[in-house]
């Protein structure tokens, strides 16, 4: 990658070993169950997660409706953070192809759903009430400024799951990113979940997809649901193999990723202007401060023409940067000199 590109790390280019992976993957058509690298990549991810099954979708998106589909019916309520990805993100797609009620909790700094919260969502049994099927939640959250929930707080939320006889979905787009910020193999993450959705085309690198593991069972009804949104895919194997690598070897060094992120968070740290609101695994959050002379979207627009790209959430002030395997400590240093340079070239200007 030649750009400096910290607005996400699905902006991250496969590796050559992908692309060499790919190249030579062996392939079938995996609607027919044929596609050999697709079956391996699905084993392997329900193997290291500590599950039956597995499915390989085309995205976190996919895999999150597809997964939600399966557990709830329509008319019934899922429970989900109001700062959650699958609430904010994803164009609705619960409620418009599946008539699921989100009811949202508040996403807590820490990223976490207070328990009270969730207890208090659970509907009693009430001819007026929709019923309450499933609680969700994102590891690591990601408009908490990608903070990584400890094992410790998943078990208790898996544990009320199962005391109100509910399903417990994780959104886990980025569960290697918390799984190395607490050093512990990602089975350790999600037990007593009933089904996650993992991205292979994040910090991972991978071009293309995500996999959803769960019981055997639940992977066949999502299955079902995969193809009637349109995700029976055929030679997939191609992507898979990129997946594969993603899986067993891309996923064991995000820890390079979060101490770049703790650089980049001290070297912006001493630019005039910007203050650092936080910084947790690959993420970084930085506010312009009043005393800055333009927009976060101007100073996106003037790094551009410098060759990076930096950008927020959608419809937010806020600046988020993004480490990943393509951010290097130069490209850091890069950066910083360009901010100091493009807030200065405006005050003289001024
Ligand atoms: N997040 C993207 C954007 O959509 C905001 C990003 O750049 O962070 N769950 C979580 C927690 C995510 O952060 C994302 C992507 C998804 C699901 C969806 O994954 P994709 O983009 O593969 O559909």
């Amino acid at each position: 990658m030649n750009t400096i590109d910290l607005r996400s790390d699905t902006v991250s280019h496969p590796t050559p070993a992908m692309r060499e992976a790919m190249a030579k993957a062996e392939v079938g058509d995996d609607v027919y169950g044929d596609d050999p690298t697709v079956n391996q990549l699905e084993q392997d991810a329900a193997d290291m997660f500590g599950f039956e099954a597995g499915l390989f979708v085309a995205s976190g998106t996919q895999g999150n409706l597809v997964s939600l589909l399966t557990h709830c019916e329509r008319g019934t309520e899922a429970i989900i953070g109001d700062k959650s990805h699958i609430f904010r993100y994803e164009a609705g797609g619960i409620a418009a192809v599946g008539g699921i009620m989100p009811h949202t909790v508040p996403v807590q700094p820490d990223g976490t759903l207070r328990l009270q919260d969730i207890r208090a969502a659970i509907r009693g049994d009430n001819q007026h009430f929709p019923r309450t099927r499933l609680i969700t939640i994102e590891n690591t959250q990601n408009a908490a400024g990608g903070v990584a929930l400890p094992p410790q707080y998943v078990q208790s939320v898996a544990a009320l799951a199962k005391e109100h006889g509910l399903k417990f979905h994780i959104d886990g787009a980025r569960i290697f990113n918390a799984a190395a910020a607490y050093d512990v193999p990602v089975a350790e993450l999600v037990r007593g979940a009933d089904s996650v959705t993992f991205c292979l085309s994040k910090a991972l690198c991978a071009p293309v997809g995500s996999v959803v593991v769960g019981s055997r069972a639940f992977i066949a009804e999502a299955r079902r649901k995969r193809k009637m949104l349109g995700g029976g895919m055929r030679q997939a194997g191609v992507l898979a193999a990129a997946g594969l690598i993603a899986l067993h070897e891309m996923s064991k060094r995000l820890h390079e990723d979060h101490v770049n992120a703790a650089y980049l968070a001290d070297s912006l740290s001493t630019v005039p202007h910007l203050h650092v609101v936080s910084q947790h695994t690959n993420f970084v959050l930085v506010d312009l401060t009043p005393s800055a002379p333009f927009s976060a979207d101007e100073l996106a627009r003037r790094l551009k023409l410098r060759g990076i790209l930096i950008s927020g959430y959608p419809n937010e002030p806020r600046i988020r940067l993004v480490t990943h395997y393509w951010i290097t400590r130069e490209s850091i240093d890069t950066l910083t000199a360009a901010l100091k340079e493009a807030l200065n070239e405006v005050q003289i200007a001024q």
